[in-house]
């Protein structure tokens, strides 16, 4: 059991997103395939504070952490190996209820506050899931209770799935919206009465901080400079992403410099991906996997082998943040290097 953090102990953090143990330097998720299942201990805490956007708003948040002292939103991602049994111990810290989910895969059933419960499942389905709350549903999850979990096929490096397209390098990218009046419901134990009116726009819990803004390159605040988000290769690489959208709004996500392969939807393997420029992604917990191939831009004149290209979602109020600056939203960039 846990004592519930007061509501005057809140921690304030300028920032979202602290690299896991799962990442290297660079940011990106490394993988090492085993022979034999493994058993995968993860704890994470319940916990709550104010995260300062990029106007000066504070906005109330919950997520899954790494620790009491911290608030990570999205929760520390995590990567498995198909057959592995995975033990998840939630810490819940605050004074309300939550819980545990992975569709189709483990519901923790409520967490009580102030204690603590150790949930086990074995993964036998490779591929991307999204883990949230699913109490008081949707709220609990948009306010950051989610964060993204890949199971890899056993034995495997570089395949979303036994015999899928291969990839080199793999990223998340999980998006989200933050609608503050409704996160302050939360926080004061209401539920939202308000229409959803979000005025953030996330990945990966940053928001992008353009050349000019404040904090512009900072990876710890900018979406622009996230080594989680950003894509980097060279000619011949390939980046699986695999996109989770915790929020409720549908988007259409953008890569430019090259097309995407369009693996999955919604983990359904898609029989004949098709290479397209803008993928749907739909509200509510949708997702897709898609692979970022790294090749000479096909439209660029003069050619080029190397570059700098946005990935943006074409919905216009996703690239806006507190209904005016244009180019603070859920975008990041790719680097053909
Ligand atoms: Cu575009």
């Amino acid at each position: 059991m846990k004592k519930a953090i007061t509501r005057r102990n809140f921690l304030k953090f300028s920032g979202a997103g602290i690299a896991s143990a799962l990442l290297g330097s660079t940011g990106l998720i490394s993988w090492t395939p085993r022979a034999e299942a493994a058993t995968i201990n993860q704890t994470f805490y319940i916990t709550e504070g104010f995260i300062t956007h990029i106007d000066g708003t504070d906005v109330y948040y919950r997520g899954f952490s790494p620790d009491t002292a911290s608030l990570t939103v999205p929760g520390t991602q995590m990567v498995v190996q198909e057959g592995d049994t995975v033990n998840i111990t939630i810490e819940n810290t605050l004074g309300t209820d939550h819980s545990f989910v992975i569709d189709g895969v483990v519901d923790s059933g409520i967490i009580p506050g102030g204690s603590s419960k150790t949930i086990s499942f074995t993964v036998d389905k490779a591929g991307s899931y999204l883990y949230y709350d699913g109490l008081n549903a949707p709220y609990n999850r948009l306010v950051g209770l989610h964060g993204g979990f890949a199971v890899m096929p056993k034995g495997s490096s570089d395949e979303l799935y036994l015999g899928s397209p291969k990839f080199v390098q793999q990223y998340f990218w999980v998006f989200n919206e933050v609608d503050p009046s409704w996160h302050d419901d939360i926080r004061r134990g209401r539920t939202p009465r308000t229409a959803y009116s979000p005025r953030y726009f996330t990945l990966n819990g940053l928001s992008g901080r353009p050349p000019g803004a404040v904090s512009n390159g900072d990876p710890a605040v900018d979406s622009m400079a996230d080594p989680r988000s950003v894509l980097r290769g060279s000619i011949g690489d390939r980046a699986l992403i695999r996109v989770l959208n915790a929020g409720l709004c549908q988007q259409s996500v953008h890569c430019h410099g090259n097309h995407v392969e369009w693996l999955t939807d919604h983990g359904r393997i898609l029989p004949d991906p098709w290479s397209k420029d803008c993928i749907y992604l739909e509200g509510d917990k949708g997702q897709v996997d898609l692979i970022y191939p790294f090749e000479a831009p096909p439209d660029a004149y003069p050619p080029v082998t190397t570059g700098k290209y946005p990935m943006h979602l074409h919905t216009e109020m996703s690239q806006t943040a507190a209904g005016g600056y244009y180019m603070f939203g859920s975008i990041t960039e790719i680097f053909i290097e």
